[in-house]
């Protein structure tokens, strides 16, 4: 007996073998678990070349430190040190600065959407400090990471990997393998997630493009814009301070909705330290501040804040840093 002349058996077994390699060997051969599939379903949607969509997400990489710093979120921390963050002298500074230096765009814009512009600058100095630090990771290695291998997030991440692979390259700040911003793939000097460029980016300055890292006028416009869709209203409040009563009664909300009329929530113990419509929709917030809990009065535009980032502590952020924003500006006026 001769290996050439194996008995039918062995022959057989071979073949089998053969054929499930031929089959297997697409699956085998991605780089990262699931891309067969994605890269199926983003040629399918946008008839992008498969060969090229290999190319991109077999030079991705999977980071640790990614995963890693899905674990430590700012919001996990009490209203007294997540705000000790963001509203430093030197961020409302740079904010007043960055307000006079563009003050022209700024207004235009914020009329034409209808948001004071003070919270497009605010927003831009709480997510990169005015477009100073826009982010060190690979957006494509970011959502690669997110999306393939952290499965407690991966429904979210893998749609948003899925929408930056079919970003029409009108839509990006460069070559897609190259850009670059924070650990959960946000982009730009508003940090706009893919889905958010897609539906929110404003190609402001006419040039053809979407670039939120490089154009100011698109960055601007597309700030307002994301806040004009969710909401907001022109020359609405963002939020007032309440003063609770010895007996007021305890307000736990899911969201910052503004689902009550203000009346209601002072009917519970919640007075105004100002003069407020008591029709107004409203929604209550606890936070924890430095001498024990704070309580506001949150409104709509409050609410479109928080559609940017959830957090209750994000939108009393922006909210305060735009305060105090609109406050130093209006003080370099008078002192001119
Ligand atoms: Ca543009």
């Amino acid at each position: 007996m001769t290996a050439i002349h194996a008995p039918r058996p062995a022959r057989f077994i071979a073949a089998l073998i053969l054929l499930l390699i031929c089959v297997l060997t697409p699956a085998l051969a991605e780089t990262h678990p699931g891309q067969a599939e994605l890269v199926r379903e983003v040629a399918q949607d946008t008839g992008k070349s498969p060969q090229a969509l290999n190319a991109l997400l077999d030079g991705a990489k999977m980071q640790q430190s990614i995963l890693d710093a899905m674990g430590r979120p700012a919001e996990a921390k009490p209203w007294s040190e997540y705000r000790a963050i963001f509203l430093t002298d030197q961020r409302i500074d740079d904010g007043v600065a960055f307000y006079l230096a563009h003050r022209e765009l700024l207004e235009r814009t914020g009329d034409k959407y209808g948001v004071a512009p003070e919270y497009i600058v605010a927003i831009i100095g709480v997510e990169t400090s005015y477009g100073r630090v826009t982010g060190k990771y690979k957006v494509l290695d970011a959502l690669v990471t997110l999306g393939l291998y952290y499965p407690p997030r991966a429904k979210f991440f893998r749609e948003e990997l899925k929408t930056l692979l079919e970003l029409p390259d009108s839509q990006l700040a460069g070559p897609l393998n190259t850009l670059t911003g924070s650990y959960a793939g946000a982009q730009g000097w508003g940090q706009f997630m893919p889905d958010s460029i897609r539906d929110y980016g404003v190609d402001a300055d006419g040039d053809g493009r979407i670039d939120l890292l490089n154009s100011l006028p698109d960055i601007v416009a597309s700030v307002a814009n994301y806040f004009a869709k969710h909401g907001w209203e022109r020359g609405g409040l963002v939020a007032a301070r309440a003063q609770p009563d010895a007996g007021a009664k305890p307000i736990v909300v899911k969201d910052s909705t503004p689902q009550w009329p203000l009346e209601q929530i002072e009917a519970w113990g919640y007075g105004p330290l100002q003069t407020l419509n008591p029709g107004q929709p409203t929604s209550l917030q606890t936070l924890q501040g430095a001498s024990g809990p704070e309580y506001w009065f949150t409104f709509q535009n409050f609410y479109a804040i928080t559609r940017y980032n959830r957090s209750p502590l994000y939108a009393m952020a922006v909210n305060q840093l735009a305060q105090a924003i609109i406050s130093g500006v209006h003080q370099a006026d008078g002192s001119r």
